[in-house]
């Protein structure tokens, strides 16, 4: 799977594709992440200008139509494949993990970071993509966004993840909309907390009847709104 991430800041992404378990994936070939500076298909030299005031005033500067669609054609020809189009922004469809499944299908992916308050409407207008925000909040630019949804795709690729199964088992894919069970390890007691009885006595039965019963209590106290299917806009 390959990755084409348009930005005015690449360097952003330099500790995350070599920190991560990304370089292993990067390594073995399992998926190929191109950064592309926007700044590189500016026509005026030496300033290379990509944004501009917004007609009709207010504050902030846009991306401009011009340099983005040039930029986006070229990134679009480095490969046969066509890529999907998604465009970062808080204005957008609300990413889960069900997009990120959907997202792991795709040979191609092209992710689009916007900075200052956006792109130029037509950008949206002339090339179409999907329009995608990673939640209700407001961050300064899609690059961390575009990590975000990276982070999420890759570990579902086959192969990225040690154990097969392991990603399938996650909170909130397909099969499962709980959050995850408290888990433990060495040692059993510290400063007077103990590891649950259960969790030692070997009875695999009651371990699985447990760990379903706490994560249907944390659901319940934390994220109620998972198992009635209010936060999801997207069904
Ligand atoms: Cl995708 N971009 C920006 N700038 N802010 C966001 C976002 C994206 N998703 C949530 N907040």
């Amino acid at each position: 799977m390959r990755f084409d991430v348009v930005t005015l800041f690449p360097a952003i992404f330099d500790g995350y594709l070599t920190q991560s378990l990304l370089e292993k994936a990067i390594q073995r070939g399992l998926v190929d992440i191109q950064r592309h500076d926007l700044r590189d298909w500016a026509q005026d030299t030496p300033h290379r200008k990509v944004d501009d005031r917004p007609f009709g005033g207010g504050p902030g500067m846009l991306l401009q139509v011009d340099v983005t669609v040039r930029c986006v054609n070229a990134v679009d020809e480095l490969s046969l494949t066509p890529a999907r189009r998604i465009l970062l922004t808080p204005q957008g469809k609300r990413f889960d993990q069900r997009m990120a499944e959907d997202l792991a299908t795709s040979d191609r992916v092209m992710l689009l970071c916007g900075r200052y308050e956006g792109f130029d409407q037509r950008v949206t207008d002339i090339l179409e993509p999907e329009e995608v925000s990673i939640g209700d909040f407001v961050l300064n630019g899609g690059e961390v966004a575009a990590m975000v949804i990276i982070d999420s795709v890759v570990r579902l690729l086959p192969g990225v993840l040690g154990d097969e199964n392991s990603s399938v088992q996650d909170s909130f894919s397909r099969g499962n909309r709980l959050l995850e069970y408290p888990q433990y390890t060495r040692p059993r007691e510290f400063q007077g907390h103990c590891v649950p009885d259960v969790l030692l006595g070997g009875d695999h039965g009651a371990i699985a009847a447990w760990r379903e019963k706490q994560s249907r209590i944390r659901t319940e106290q934390r994220r109620s709104d998972l198992l009635d299917g209010r936060s999801d806009q997207n069904d």
